[in-house]
């Protein structure tokens, strides 16, 4: 028992010592404002259901505020409500189970007991979209990476070879599922140059579409790197370039959050986007152009005039589990054949009586956008049959 005690103890000095090592919120000077985000009526009034409950409870109702979660250090959360930033920990009563899972974007129920410099959370609000990956094998779980964020702007880097439109695809494939809008920035232009970046446009729309929102950029280019070439070869595409056209992505009452593999540029575009080197980048292995993971702590930035961004950590893994939705959504045109074919299961290979194929021959579909849709549709049939049912949500 008193080795127990003595172990809880030293958990409990190690975290003390966590919470010290974490930055002064107040010298955070591209935390966004109150003003910068928006609940929805929903939330406020689940706000207001928070509250009884927490009286019901015996909590002075005169502590509580609605705040968002601006940050995760290390797992803690900050929050910003009308009249405060602060850090804030779970009420005792929320601890168990997954309700103690909150995500950067998240609005809360937030208290701050008189005389405490450390708030609670009493609850988490409804959220409007949750941006999440699965994660882990058979018994995964879902992760949440934002909530509440209307815009996820999947960041791919640009290089010699072909663009990954795979995984663009993929990435396009879950933040339609996730109720997010989706935008696409295309980094590291210079490594392209002109042709290899008007080459990977195209790739991009023949599998995403024409109306896809993409932007190219090369906003860690070293000096001398001359980019007008490669950024007329995209104009001329009709694609945005540059800081002013991720900006144009983020007016002011958006809020986005960046996602890709690390070491995309996600954190050297959002400096340049802020003027100043407010995020930690790194630089990439040369053996396979692979990120070391620089970025650890999922926190917004405020663009001046502009909306709010999360930064994340890179992401290596984007199971697809479940986006049948997103899947459709994405390949609109695909899913409405899909809908007609003879067999419910059928792959769209080899069927007879498949509506899809009898479109291919038809009419067609853009180069490689079957290709796309059949390969992310095959990885969702075999995840359903792999994973087990009882956590698929
Ligand atoms: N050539 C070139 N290099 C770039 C560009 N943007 C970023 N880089 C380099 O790519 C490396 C990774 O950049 P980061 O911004 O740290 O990447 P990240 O996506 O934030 O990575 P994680 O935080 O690990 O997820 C750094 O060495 C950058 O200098 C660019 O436009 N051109
Ligand atoms: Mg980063
Ligand atoms: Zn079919």
């Amino acid at each position: 028992m008193a080795k127990r005690a003595k172990t809880k103890r030293r958990q409990e000095v190690r975290a003390d010592r966590a919470k010290d090592a974490l930055p002064a919120l107040s010298t955070l000077t591209e935390l966004p404002g109150f003003e910068d985000l928006r609940a929805t009526e929903r939330q406020v009034r689940a706000f207001g259901e928070a509250c009884k409950t927490a009286a019901a409870a015996g909590v002075d109702t005169d502590e509580l505020e609605m705040g968002c979660v601006v940050r995760l250090d290390r797992g803690y959360p900050a929050i910003i409500t009308q009249d405060a930033t602060f850090r804030a920990e779970f009420a005792t009563r929320m601890t168990k189970g997954s309700f103690s899972r909150v995500a950067v974007g998240d609005w809360v129920c937030a208290r701050r007991p008189q005389g405490h410099e450390m708030g609670l959370i009493e609850e988490i609000l409804p959220r409007e979209s949750d941006i999440a990956r699965w994660r882990g094998g058979n018994r995964g779980e879902r992760q949440t990476l934002a909530a509440n964020v209307d815009l996820v702007v999947v960041v791919q880097q640009l290089g010699e070879r072909e663009v990954d439109f795979a995984r663009v695809a993929r990435s396009a494939v879950i933040v339609r599922d996730c109720g997010a809008e989706l935008a696409v920035v295309l980094s590291k232009a210079d490594r392209a140059g002109a042709e290899g970046v008007a080459r990977d446009i195209d790739a991009l729309h023949e599998v995403l579409g024409d109306d896809l929102r993409l932007v190219v950029t090369a906003a860690g280019a070293q000096g001398d790197a001359d980019v007008a070439d490669i950024y007329a070869a995209a104009e001329g595409r009709g694609v945005a370039v540059g800081e002013d056209g991720v900006r144009a992505l983020v007016p002011a009452g958006v809020v986005a959050i960046v996602l890709g593999e690390s070491g995309a540029g996600k954190s050297t575009l959002l400096n340049a986007l802020l003027g100043r080197n407010v995020l930690e980048t790194g630089a990439v292995r040369a053996s396979d152009d692979a990120g070391r993971h620089t970025t650890v702590t999922r926190r917004m930035v405020s663009l001046p005039a502009h909306g709010v961004i999360v930064d994340e950590p890179g992401l290596r893994s984007l199971p697809l589990v479940g986006h049948e939705r997103g899947l459709a959504k994405v390949f609109p045109d695909v899913a409405r054949e899909a809908q007609t074919c003879r067999f419910r299961d059928c792959t769209h290979t080899h069927e007879p009586g498949c509506a899809v194929l009898a479109h291919a021959q038809d009419e067609g579909y853009a180069g490689r956008r079957l290709e796309a849709y059949l390969a992310l549709a095959s990885e969702m049939r075999a995840s359903r049959q792999t994973l087990d049912p009882d956590v698929v949500i």
